[in-house]
């Protein structure tokens, strides 16, 4: 069928007409009632190689987001403990953002929504790959960091350039200077986070995420953000609104650990 959209034709409403798993009980993003949430002590968030460079990392505009993958065997950054059951490996991480700063990222805190959002996406190592680890409920953990406008972050400063070499969709760019994953998230305290269980936030919407979503915002620049705005679609309008609207929470629990 057609590609799916934020808008018009195959918006987030017409999404479960092609991907069934979109109309789910356990769907992503969620508002997060803070007054409602469950404190939790778990072991330590371990995180490893997120300071190794990568030989050759790849930028790409895929029409629905700006993503990065890294061309390594070695040193594949990976995260156990917390809720996790055992290893995940990074897979790609991307964005979501708004045309303006009062909105653009997936979940929401009390109703408040951050101006963008960056998802580190990581599969059960177990399960060879992210394929196959699609089809298992505890597949996926995707590490949710949320930005907030302030003074520029120089980790960006070469993205944001990099990013107008790549506006059109489908076009796709390398790093001159490789950067470590740990650059992306900077500083943020990855001790305190808020879990729960839930979906890819786009078609086809599996059932399969561990979310954690991390309380410690990033800064960025108004200027910054805007580099991400002047990206293009598949139908050539600015890729400006990248999320999806919040799902019902249901009968799910989110726990909220400092560990
Ligand atoms: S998200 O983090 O919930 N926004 C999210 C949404 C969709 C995907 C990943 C994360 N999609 C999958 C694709 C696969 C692809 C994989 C890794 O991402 O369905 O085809 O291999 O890039
Ligand atoms: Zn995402």
């Amino acid at each position: 069928g057609r590609d799916f959209s934020y808008n018009g034709i195959m918006g987030p409403k017409d999404w479960s007409t092609e991907y069934s798993s979109c109309k789910g009980k356990h769907q992503s993003p969620i508002n997060i009632d803070i007054l409602h949430v469950k404190k939790v002590k778990l072991p330590s968030l371990n995180l490893h190689n997120f300071n190794k460079i990568p030989n050759i990392t790849h930028i790409e505009n895929n029409g629905h987001t700006v993503y990065f993958t890294i061309d390594t065997e070695e040193n594949i950054p990976t995260i156990d403990g917390g809720p996790l059951s055992s290893s995940y490996q990074f897979s790609q991480l991307h964005y979501h953002w708004g045309d303006n700063d009062s909105y653009g990222s997936e979940d929401s805190f009390n109703g408040k929504y951050f101006p963008m959002e960056l998802h580190v996406v990581f599969f059960k190592q177990e399960y060879k790959n992210i394929k196959e680890a699609m089809l298992k409920s505890d597949g996926l953990a995707v590490m949710a960091f949320f930005f907030e406008v302030s003074k520029p972050n120089p980790a960006y400063q070469e993205l944001s350039l990099l990013l107008n070499t790549i506006q059109k969709p489908h076009t796709k760019a390398n790093l001159t200077t490789p950067i470590a994953l740990q650059d992306f998230i900077q500083t943020a305290n990855t001790h305190e986070y808020y879990v729960y269980n839930g979906s890819l936030t786009t078609p086809p919407c599996l059932e399969v995420v561990t979310w954690l979503d991390f309380y410690d915002p990033i800064q960025i620049s108004h200027d910054q953000l805007e580099s991400f705005r002047q990206l293009e679609d598949l139908e050539g309008n600015s890729l400006s609104h990248n999320f999806r609207p919040v799902q019902p929470i249901g009968d799910r629990i989110v726990w909220f650990t400092s560990d």
